[in-house]
């Protein structure tokens, strides 16, 4: 009981990325900082995957290839020299820098990344240090890089460019995906070189042009350090380092720090210590794949904004646009959609720090300071069937509750026991996101309500779980919150599903979930070093609560326990919680 309570006497608020005291930071985490601020205040930006690879959009000699069409080079293992054809095709005269930066704008992204140079070779940029460009090379004789970085100054949009530093499949000396286990390059015409005449010859003077000859950029975005050597590495770096305010991702070289890290195709399960931003595509290719209609929906898109900005990281929105230059439709209606919910809750997600508490079943939260106290942003993605908004553990003056799109719009609310509180209206404000904001005075503190042991018993809802989706893939998803809450749709044997939770109890636990599914499966438990496999019944598509087995907790503490199909034995499931009852 005693460490019961001295677990929840431990107050973790604490705006955990949010700065340290000015004071308390050496000269070079203020510079750092300083440099960074306008990054972090953004939180969502547009990525622009466009090149040679939007002409065939994911087909090649009547066949669709498989996977992201900015690939087909590789994936199709065409010809250096017949790819190179496709140049006298691509004439995008639909192109218009300044609508692509107007829609962006419309969506609420604060700054743009394209890529002036993706892993086929091809320069979308007007290049002396290789023909190989769009100016050159195709009849549109427009450099759009130019057009776009102009567009970008005159709406006030930081810019970014994407430069694939390492795989280069138009170069003898650059590198492809599987050249580190050896496998020779598809095109035996194509000789090699080492990786530094590519370096010295065509990277190291690409990336000064691009640096130097577009109005100083903001951001320069490495990609896939495949092969690259701690020598060509650092010979970049050196061309970053003359731009001190540039911004660099973690993708130059492995391991390499850069400025901020990039997860991509998923969001972490809880916040990262470091800058880090989410790179996502709205459907499944990066460039414009013509049958490609896996999009998700503008409600799921701005959750994710959300999920991301509390837990404070950036998200990098993808765009593929076609070989004609126009934006794909399907991608312009979710960008206004998210942007018609950006204008009326920018607030709550620029310049915001991370939510402070551990998890809100019924959505998220972000969090600022300011000169007389603290706004929370609760952003409500279900609203609680008992008409209560329960804000778990905090204890700070309540000063305002209102809705953020209508301050006058007043909510009751009242403490109990540890929590406020808030009377949910009668009329669902935003189906997708109501964002209602709490005013506190400047002294607030949080208690974790991370799942802990109860009479015995530690329940984990199926809402507390963080769910591991894989990159490329089938998603499950979470529906519904509190006791209703379901993970659905777990077909993908890469989904893992983990929990967190706190035990004040080392000893044996009997581990039980309640759970749905067709046929019988295996999962892989694993807590710490601990991995048992244990089979999952048929429930015959019933709820039903079977056991998982059992799992020694040697350390009371914080606990990390996770749920991973096996491969050759899964079908799907539906899960509604997990339990450990202390034996
Ligand atoms: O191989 C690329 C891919 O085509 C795309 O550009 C993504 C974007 O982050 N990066 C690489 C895969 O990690």
């Amino acid at each position: 009981m005693k460490q019961l309570g001295l677990f929840f006497g431990i107050l973790f608020f604490l705006f955990s990325c949010a700065p340290k005291n000015q004071e308390q930071k050496d000269e070079a985490t203020l510079k750092q900082d300083a440099k960074m601020e306008w990054w972090r205040d953004a939180r969502f930006g547009m990525f622009i995957h466009w090149g040679l690879y939007a002409v065939p959009a994911g087909e090649w000699n009547g066949k669709e290839i498989p996977g992201i069409s900015e690939w087909i080079m590789a994936r199709a293992e065409i010809p250096v020299k017949e790819y190179e054809k496709l140049a006298e095709q691509f004439n995008p005269v639909e192109y218009n820098a300044e609508e692509w930066v107007k829609l962006a704008k419309f969506a609420g992204m604060k700054y743009i990344v394209i890529t002036s140079k993706h892993h086929d070779g091809f320069a979308m940029f007007h290049s002396k240090a290789s023909k190989y460009n769009i100016v050159d090379a195709t009849p549109f004789d427009r450099d759009p890089l130019k057009e776009l970085a102009d567009a970008c100054e005159k709406h006030g949009m930081r810019l970014g460019f994407y430069y694939s530093q390492a795989q280069d499949w138009h170069e003898p000396g650059g590198t492809y995906h599987n050249i580190e286990q050896g496998v020779p390059h598809w095109d035996p015409e194509l000789e090699r070189e080492p990786l530094m005449n590519y370096i010295n010859g065509k990277a190291v003077p690409q990336v000064k042009e691009i640096l130097e000859n577009y109005g100083g950029l903001d951001i320069l975005w490495w990609d896939t350090p495949r092969g690259m050597t701690e020598e060509a590495a650092t010979t970049l770096q050196a061309e970053a380092d003359k731009y001190p305010d540039l911004i660099t991702n973690n993708r130059l070289y492995r391991p390499w720090p850069g400025d901020f890290s990039t997860p991509e195709q998923h969001v972490p399960p809880t916040g990262l210590d470091y800058d880090w931003e989410v790179c996502m595509t709205m459907n499944t290719s990066w460039g414009y794949k013509r049958n490609d209609d896996n999009w998700k929906s503008s409600e799921s898109l701005i959750r994710m904004l959300v999920d991301i900005a509390s837990k404070g990281g950036n998200l990098l929105l993808n765009v593929g646009p076609t070989a004609e230059g126009l934006i794909p439709a399907p991608s312009v209606e979710r960008l206004k959609e998210m942007g018609a919910w950006m204008q009326k809750n920018g607030e709550s997600i620029y310049g915001t720090s991370a939510s402070p508490f551990f998890k809100l079943p019924w959505g998220r939260c972000t969090t600022k300071k300011t000169s007389s106290g603290n706004i929370l942003y609760l952003h409500v993605f279900n609203w609680p069937k008992d008409g209560v908004l329960r804000v778990p553990g905090l204890d700070a003056r309540v000063k305002d509750v209102y809705l953020l799109t209508n301050p006058k719009q007043k909510f009751a609310y009242k403490f109990e026991d540890n929590d406020v509180l808030i009377h949910a209206p009668t009329v669902i404000f935003d189906p997708v996101n109501t964002v209602v904001v709490v005013k506190t005075g400047k002294k607030m503190e949080i208690t974790s309500n991370m799942p802990s042991l109860k009479e015995g018993k530690i329940l984990m809802p199926a809402d507390f779980a963080d769910i591991h989706n894989p990159g490329y893939g089938t998603h499950a998803v979470l529906s519904g919150s509190g006791t209703e809450s379901l993970i659905q749709n777990w077909v993908d044997y890469r989904t893992r599903v983990e929990w967190m939770f706190h035990t004040s109890d080392a000893g044996t636990y009997r581990i039980e979930a309640l759970v749905k599914s067709e046929q019988p499966g295996k999962l892989t438990v694993k807590l710490g070093d601990q991995n048992t496999e244990t089979e999952i019944p048929s429930t015959d598509g019933n709820f039903e609560i079977i056991s998982l087995g059992e799992i020694e907790i040697s350390e009371p503490g914080n606990q990390i326990i996770s749920l991973t199909p096996v491969r050759e034995n899964w079908g799907s499931a539906e899960l509604m919680y997990m339990e450990l009852v202390k034996l």
